[in-house]
């Protein structure tokens, strides 16, 4: 049986994705349970479990990330603005042990978050 995340297969092209951008370092697309007009993901190709696995290392390819996030907002004319999310963690409500941003727009968000 694979212990592949299913973010894994996306990246090896095992599964299906609405992708949005993709380089050498990383893949954008949409997700698959929206909670946003727009709502995509970015995900480092490398495996990297969550935030706080990340190493000092790690920081230009976090920054890589959310540049991307940036040009991607861009590209989806989200000019009203929109949001940058980093679940980490079962209590900062991650469900895919592999690191990735949502980028969330296209209607007004609220805070607190839930
Ligand atoms: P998180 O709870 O932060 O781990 O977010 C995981 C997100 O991944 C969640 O918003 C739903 C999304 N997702 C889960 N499975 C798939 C999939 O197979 N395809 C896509 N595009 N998104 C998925």
């Amino acid at each position: 049986m694979s212990d592949k995340t299913i973010f894994k297969k996306i990246i090896d092209g095992e599964i299906p994705a609405d992708l949005v951008y993709e380089d050498e370092l990383c893949l954008a697309f949409r997700d698959v349970s929206p909670q946003a007009p727009t709502h995509v993901l970015v995900i480092p190709r490398q495996e990297i479990r969550s935030l706080s696995e990340t190493r000092a290392e790690d920081v230009p390819l976090l920054g890589h990330l959310v540049k991307v996030a940036r040009d991607v907002a861009a590209q989806c004319n989200l000019e009203e603005g929109y949001r940058v999310v980093l679940n980490c963690g079962p209590q900062g409500g991650q469900e895919i042990p592999h690191l990735h941003l949502h980028l969330l727009g296209g209607r007004q968000l609220t805070w607190p978050p839930g």
